[in-house]
């Protein structure tokens, strides 16, 4: 992992200085210009710039993350393509040998006071799978991204002096992309369902309602005592998940560690086995961008196979997790065998597979835009929330419990216009840059009343202001 002093290997564009770390976002005070947006993205990016990778946020999140250095990079394309790539090599480096991207690749020198869990509390050492002496991770992982950044970053390189750069690193990295998919399609799908298992809610949607009713059958044993980094860093703490989830989270990392992070294990024993519809859905948009990455680095017939493979079974584990009286896709959860009935944006998931079915695509585009979600009148913006204005627990400025989360609407708007929808995905592209202009790059805002809440200068928030300016 890269070290404090690589910090700030980027020359500074001049422009007015951004709010410092940890400030609200609560932005700039009038709505910034297309060009100021863009100046203040990049230096966010610059800020948060470790040295070949980037921190999520400056204090709330001090380490690399998997989804987020992939919608990074996405941000670093537009500033440097060849430092984008970077991000992803310097991620994957951290890669499990069973193909697991961690969550988190943790900054060594940063101190076990600057997050928790750190890695003493994850322990994957327990793990033969663990990149033990290379770098020090937590023990899950997070929605793939990453094909679909490096499809992306593919593209603004071509053409440019940098295309040959970019193709012999898309070669190097073409495998650990393959293996990582693999994972997710076998070790996470043991039964060949179609749907990828999820097993923790730090998997990347952390205390959305989704994981309400699993979390709450728990019977939470003996978790060792430990002290809480976040609500020292966000001072509201209704803007974070409660203390009754978060020992929930910490009692399911005893039992992964007991379980030495084993697949096969886990789906037999652990209580939190979920079917994601949304996380197998972005690996399905990111499968197809791993077979755009295939024909660039010449792949073989048989790996084109196998990731459409793992396309066309994905695709009809979503259908099948499709309810057929609302339209809506939901979870499985794999201890009662029975749907997830919350409405969250993780309904609306065939839209990011723009290759789903027709009719099954227009039953999640009018959810879309039904007063449920992003057509719900007292909105700001017509914007995605995070869960429904209408759902009982909404909660407006709670994390994954009613938050817009623009890196949520950027998926989304990929989803959209790759299958088509280019004057939907047009109208959600200003709408989310309008949020930007006013709100900052809040980690997530109040659909009603676009308030800044969570960390500022949120990396991948910048990240896809820059993507969305340049599109
Ligand atoms: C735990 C970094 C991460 C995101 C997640 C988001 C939040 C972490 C936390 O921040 O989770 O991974 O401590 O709350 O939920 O999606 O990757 O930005």
């Amino acid at each position: 992992m890269s070290t404090e002093s690589d910090t700030g290997n980027h020359p500074t564009a001049p422009f007015t200085a951004p709010p410092g770390p940890g400030t609200s976002s609560a932005a700039y005070g009038t709505a910034l210009t297309e060009v100021g947006l863009g100046a203040h993205a990049a230096e966010v990016l610059r800020t948060n710039d470790m040295g070949g990778w980037t921190k999520a946020a400056p204090l709330l999140y001090p380490h690399q993350w998997s989804w987020d250095s992939a919608f990074v990079s996405i941000g670093w394309a537009q500033v440097d393509v060849r430092r984008a790539m970077t991000e992803q090599e310097r991620l994957f480096e951290a890669q499990w040998r069973n193909g697991m991207v961690p969550q988190i690749v943790f900054n060594s020198l940063a101190g076990p006071e600057s997050y928790f869990p750190d890695p003493a509390r994850w322990a994957v050492e327990v793990s033969p799978e663990a990149p033990v002496g290379v770098a020090e991770t937590s023990g899950i992982c997070q929605p793939p991204v990453h094909a679909i950044a490096v499809a992306r970053i593919w593209e603004i390189a071509l053409g440019t002096e940098a295309e040959e750069d970019v193709r012999t690193q898309l070669r190097a990295l073409f495998p650990k992309l393959l293996a990582w998919h693999r994972y997710l399609a076998e070790n996470r799908d043991p039964s060949a369902s179609g749907l990828v298992t999820t097993y923790h809610p730090w998997e990347g949607i952390d205390n959305s309602p989704r994981w309400d009713g699993v979390l709450g059958r728990l019977e939470v044993g003996e978790v060792p005592a430990y002290t809480r980094r976040d609500v020292q860093h966000v001072a509201d703490a209704g803007q974070r998940p409660t203390d009754a989830h978060y020992d929930r989270f910490l009692w399911l990392l005893e039992l992964l560690k007991r379980y030495r992070y084993d697949d096969a294990v886990i789906h037999e024993r652990y209580p939190f086995l979920v079917k994601d519809v949304f996380f197998t859905s972005v690996l399905i948009m990111a499968n197809r961008a791993l077979l755009e990455i295939a024909d660039v680095v010449g792949a073989t017939q048989a790996q084109r196979a196998t990731i459409q493979g793992w396309i066309d079974r994905a695709r009809a584990g979503v259908a099948a997790a499709t309810d057929a009286a609302s339209g809506m896709a939901y979870d499985v959860d794999l201890g009662t065998e029975a749907p997830i009935q919350v409405a969250t944006f993780a309904g609306m998931s065939p839209l990011l597979d723009a290759g789903a079915p027709t009719v099954q695509r227009a039953r999640a585009r009018a959810l879309f835009d039904s007063e449920d979600f992003a057509g719900h009148p007292d909105l700001r913006w017509a914007m995605l929330p995070s869960t429904s204005p209408r759902e009982v627990c909404f909660d407006p400025r709670n994390y994954w419990r009613g938050p817009v989360w623009p890196i949520v609407n950027w998926l989304y708007w990929k989803g959209l216009r790759d299958g088509g929808d280019t004057a939907r995905a047009a109208a959600l592209r200003e709408a989310s840059l309008d949020s930007l202009r006013h709100v900052g790059f809040a980690e997530y805002f109040d659909p009603m009343t676009g308030e800044a809440l969570g960390s500022a200068m949120q990396s991948w928030t910048a990240a896809v202001a820059l993507d969305w300016l340049a599109s």
